[in-house]
């Protein structure tokens, strides 16, 4: 039961070369910072440009693989093989334009059952019937300003309207923007709560249920050097953390996952799946500070 994520190549001639250490036994535990969360195990893959990843069962042995870049990673011991050639070039990401939604979740924004179209500009409702022939009517109101891709379309505090999460992708700032009653007219209403200011770059979210208590939870980190070395907060260093709704406190609660410094940052996808078989759900990342396995060791 692991995800595919397609695939996508980062190029940018920052990091030369590609030093493949998957045999090198780099694994460390992390502490988790306070409150005590999960521990995370980490192990870095591949130091490449490239910030894209997926699992997948590669080589049809039932045992998830990670696929970054240049090379594919046999699990659960995560062996390195080449997959294709790369060039080692420096391009700039073109600035997208559209964003979606976490596919793993309903995007249904207004609650008629059908499940809408949401991007930078707003949301698009769905009108029923045949969706190639009617018009989608676009509402505004959801628009965001340099949002991260993918953001989050979820109940964040389950009151049965989806509630967006979003972070800037090149800016400081992770969000949740809560949906409200709607208006007569059937205007969508939304208030922007904050979640975290203290690191910038939030270009990639995903949302999983990590500690396996049934409630998903958010897991973004800073991608590093995003344009280059323009964005605020760019030289700062990398980091990967989970969120955990406080039902009772109605916030998020931050919990880390490989700390400032700690080597780990994302890059354009956060894939989750349990990559070796104990149950719970491991993560994988790739971006500038290299490809990594984070497995999951519980409290
Ligand atoms: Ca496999
Ligand atoms: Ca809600
Ligand atoms: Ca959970
Ligand atoms: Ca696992």
């Amino acid at each position: 039961m692991f995800s595919t994520v397609s695939l996508r190549r980062g190029l940018t001639g920052l990091v030369p070369l590609v030093v493949v250490l998957a045999c090198v036994a780099s694994v460390r535990t992390v502490a988790a910072a306070e409150p005590a969360g999960l521990k995370f195990s980490k192990r870095c893959l591949m130091i490449s440009p490239n910030e894209g990843c997926a699992i997948a069962d590669a080589n049809r042995d039932g045992k998830p693989d990670v696929i970054a870049g240049s090379h594919w990673f046999a699990g659960p011991d995560f062996i390195p093989h080449p997959l294709r050639d790369i060039p080692q070039v420096s391009l700039g990401f073109g600035a997208a334009e559209f964003y979606a939604s976490n596919g793993d979740h309903p995007c249904d924004v207004n609650g008629d059952g059908r499940e809408d179209i949401l991007c930078a500009v707003g949301w698009y409702e769905n009108p029923g019937g045949d969706v190639f022939a009617k018009p989608w009517t676009l509402h505004p109101e959801t628009k965001l300003s340099g949002a991260a891709s993918p953001f989050l379309v979820v109940d964040v505090n389950g009151d049965g309207r989806n509630d967006i999460v979003w972070g800037k992708g090149h800016d400081y700032g992770v969000y949740w923007r809560q949906q409200g009653p709607p208006k007569p007219d059937g205007t969508t209403t939304w208030t922007e709560h904050l979640i975290d200011k203290s690191w910038s770059q939030a270009h990639t979210l995903t949302w999983a249920d990590l500690d396996g208590d049934g409630q998903g939870e958010l897991i973004t980190g800073k991608r590093v050097r995003g344009h280059g070395d323009m964005d605020p907060g760019a030289a700062e260093p990398e980091c990967l953390y989970y969120y955990k709704w406080d039902k009772a406190a109605a916030r998020f609660v931050r919990y880390t996952i490989s700390p400032p410094g700690g080597g780990v940052g994302t890059g354009m996808q956060i894939c989750v799946a349990d990559l070796n078989g104990d149950g719970r759900p491991d993560i994988a990342v790739s971006g500038k500070t290299g490809t990594w396995v984070l497995l999951n060791e519980g409290k």
